[in-house]
């Protein structure tokens, strides 16, 4: 089930780097994904290879022209079966995990990458199957949107994170942000690991854990608390923390200043 991305740019070697290490780069080594840039450059006919040109009507800037992107598109699908192209604007459907789940079901995207003021016109009209933003605000041009994307996408594709890790056991699938994570030193500059993370009571851990996942959801983002699906113990945690009167980050007698000194180890093994 590998999955292939043919990225559409003025600007191949911006991509070499973020999508060469650590996660994704192994992804590309294992073949799990594949990434070919494809410089829309190389597709102009004209003498100085020119893409751009100034807008009908007049204005500022250029506007990238039809026929080396429409050349890059055919040349891309002459060689895959089933492709779904992409064009990144600010124009477009809002990215989202939903979107980056479903996107990587496909066995082939064309990334678009604009410049300038964007594309001309009949690009969209006739190349373009999906507009996509990566949120309300402007970049200098579509490669960040493009790799934004597939890093999202690429780690819901089996095998990407690691065998035993899953995009979906993450907590955003569940509509909640994450819980605070704490690792050594027990106490950095009088500031304490919470008691109940080094109880070895793992029941009353995976309480905790809910509750400051809860908790920060409510603080921070309760337009998602209204789409998550609670179950009734998650309502009671809601309602005592709606209830108390601390500042919704981890209650300074747990993450504060330490009830007493100490050094130890994560006892989670
Ligand atoms: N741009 N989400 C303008 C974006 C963008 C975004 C890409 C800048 C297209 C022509 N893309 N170019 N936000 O700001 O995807």
């Amino acid at each position: 089930m590998r999955m292939r991305f043919d990225i559409l740019t003025l600007f191949p070697s911006m991509f070499s780097s973020p999508l060469g290490e650590s996660i994704l780069g192994r992804a590309v080594e294992k073949g799990l994904i594949q990434i070919q840039t494809i410089n829309i450059r190389d597709f102009s006919l004209e003498k100085h290879q020119v893409v751009d040109d100034a807008p009908y009507g007049g204005g500022q800037g250029m506007v990238m022209k039809v026929e080396p992107i429409a050349r890059a598109i055919e040349s891309v699908k002459s060689q895959n079966q089933s492709s779904r192209t992409i064009y990144l604007t600010p124009q477009g459907k809002p990215f989202n995990q939903d979107l980056a789940r479903r996107l990587s079901t496909q066995t082939h995207l064309i990334l678009l990458c604009g410049r300038y003021e964007g594309v001309d016109e009949r690009v969209r009209d006739l190349f373009v199957d999906e507009e996509i933003s990566i949120g309300d605000y402007v970049l200098t041009g579509g490669e960040l949107a493009a790799m934004v994307l597939i890093d999202a996408v690429s780690r819901f594709i089996p095998g990407v994170l690691g065998s035993d890790r899953s995009a979906e056991e993450d907590s955003f699938f569940n509509s909640l942000l994450e819980y605070p994570q704490y690792t050594r030193p027990f106490n950095f500059r009088g500031r304490c690991v919470p008691e109940v993370l080094l109880s070895g009571n793992h029941s009353a851990i995976s309480l905790w854990r809910r509750k400051e996942a809860l908790r920060r959801t409510w603080v921070r983002r309760p337009d998602l608390l209204e789409k998550a699906n609670l179950s009734g113990e998650d309502k009671t945690l809601l309602e005592e923390i709606e209830n108390s009167s601390d500042d919704g980050e981890v209650s300074s007698a747990d993450g504060g200043v330490c009830p007493r000194a100490k050094s130890q180890a994560p006892n989670n093994k």
